[in-house]
């Protein structure tokens, strides 16, 4: 999979993409990325890439010219198909199974705005997929960017090493993870509980099942619910 990130920050989206997981499976060759500023699209002298609204009113809005001239330049240079995706609060809300519907395309072209919106004609010529990474202000698509990059990535075939895949198993699921220990046995007077050190390992998955039911019970039951209708 290839994706290109346009942004008025591609420093900082390039600082997290090099790290972790993320940065050990660009080295696998699992995914290609790359960071693209809008500003170098720019058409004026002033290397602009907002401007004031007309009619007017707060804030700026980010221009077409750049905006399209940085799409249509990452595809003309990568062979299709390709899936463009607008970062937006007005998108549609993002989870799991979008992340695994991107994860199954081609080349991604992800498109951040900052402190502003999209003029509509972008949503008009462009036809993006409309994202959002919840109900919250940021103060841009950057942060967005890195989430919806980051939960793709780890679903690509080869993208994480052993410790993978433990978390698709039937019974996890769907749901909040059970409680975990590590040395010492006793911190601060909080013992680890006598199972997990009894070395009965049907006991010790009988307790972390019933664990994670009880949590997500109590935290979640909203993916109880999801789980159920799966
Ligand atoms: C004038 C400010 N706005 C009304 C609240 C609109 C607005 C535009 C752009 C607010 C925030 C932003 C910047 N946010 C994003 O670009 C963004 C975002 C978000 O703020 N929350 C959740 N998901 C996303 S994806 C992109």
């Amino acid at each position: 999979m290839r994706i290109d990130v346009l942004t008025l920050f591609p420093e900082v989206c390039e600082a997290f993409f090099s790290a972790s997981i993320i940065k050990r499976a660009r080295s696998a060759g699992v995914v290609e990325i790359s960071c693209t500023n809008f500003r170098d699209f720019a058409e004026d002298r002033h290397r602009s890439v907002d401007d004031k609204p007309f009619g007017g009113g707060p804030g700026m809005v980010m221009m077409c010219g750049p905006v399209f001239a940085a799409v249509e330049d990452v595809e003309a240079r990568h062979p299709g198909p390709h899936t463009r995706v607008l970062l937006t609060p007005q998108g549609q809300r993002f989870d799991q199974s979008i992340a695994r519907e991107l994860a199954g395309q081609t080349h991604l072209v992800v498109i951040c705005g900052h402190y502003e919106g999209f003029d509509e004609r972008i949503r008009l010529g462009l036809t993006p997929r409309e994202i959002s990474i919840g109900d919250y202000v940021l103060s841009g698509g950057e942060a967005a960017a890195m989430v919806v990059v980051d939960a793709v990535v780890r679903l690509l075939p080869g993208a994480l090493g052993d410790e993978a895949s433990t978390d698709q198993e039937s019974f996890a699921q769907g749901m909040l993870e059970y409680p975990q220990y590590t040395r010492p046995q006793v911190f601060r007077g909080m013992r680890v509980p006598e199972v997990l050190l009894s070395g009965d390992h049907k006991r010790v998955e009988q307790w972390r099942q019933e664990q994670a039911l009880e949590r997500t019970r109590q935290r979640r039951p909203d993916l109880l619910k999801r789980r159920a209708q799966e």
